[in-house]
């Protein structure tokens, strides 16, 4: 339903990269090997979204996430009433590493059912998140537990799989870290989620039956104010539009 892109650059790269204007994981590997190196890949920097924090059970990373209607100031001037995660929208940003057993403790406080489906991950399909398919919907007040393996490495999303919820907000980033780094070394890693919404002037509320979108969002924040892309261009890095 979304299109994602993974472009990295850094300024020994560009050269060889010129012409490439869109590539998966897969295709960036194609280009790019792999080295043993000490040092983490780095981290990915989502602007004006803030991380997941997780504990440790054993070895399993243990992340809370709740759906909640959430107000967010797109520009001083206007709030839209959406719906989010963890008073976040989009939802606050997932961050592991290949080889990684994760459990997400999902709780819905929606006044509708939802689900959490793991966008791009190969999963047991009864972790998938698609109600009736692969589970029951979440009612309202209820919670459910996923839990799974990452064994691929890149950038993927979460997102609910009901009916429009995703027009009302209902997305994060889910970034699967390589346990070794690719060789060049990317710089900087800047993940950017694009939302469009309609909104009559007068209304605070998405349409989420309309396509006639006229407020779109980087990250839960529109022009004039969004500085995310500024902070990236004309720096060495990898940018991620979801
Ligand atoms: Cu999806």
């Amino acid at each position: 339903m979304f299109g994602t892109g993974l472009l990295g650059w850094s300024e020994s790269l560009r050269a060889q990269m010129r012409g490439m204007t869109r590539g998966g994981e897969s295709e960036r590997s194609k280009r790019v090997s792999r080295k043993k190196s000490s040092v983490a890949p780095v981290r990915m920097i989502t602007p004006d979204v803030v991380d997941l924090p997780h504990e440790m059970d054993g070895n399993t990373k243990v992340f809370r996430l709740v759906a909640e209607p959430v107000k967010r100031k797109v520009v001083p001037w206007k709030t839209l009433e959406v719906w989010g995660y963890n008073g976040s929208c989009p939802g606050p940003t997932i961050q592991v590493t290949q080889g990684d057993r994760v459990r997400v403790i999902f709780e819905n406080r929606l006044p509708e059912s939802t689900s959490m489906h793991w966008h791009g991950l190969e999963l047991p399909i009864e972790q998938d998140g698609v109600p009736w398919i692969s589970q029951k919907p979440t009612a309202p007040g209820e919670t459910f537990t996923y839990e799974f393996t990452v064994h691929q490495e890149g950038t993927f999303f979460y997102h609910a799989h009901s009916a429009m919820q995703e027009m009302m907000g209902l997305i994060g980033i889910f970034v699967a870290h390589p346990k070794e780094e690719f060789a060049p070394r990317v710089d900087h890693d800047y993940g950017i989620v694009l939302q469009e919404w309609a909104v009559l002037p007068s209304n605070s509320v998405p349409n989420s039956a309309s396509m006639e979108f006229n407020w779109l969002t980087f990250n839960g924040v529109a022009a004039p104010v969004d500085d995310a892309v500024d902070r990236t261009i004309g720096q060495p890095g990898a940018i991620a539009l979801s």
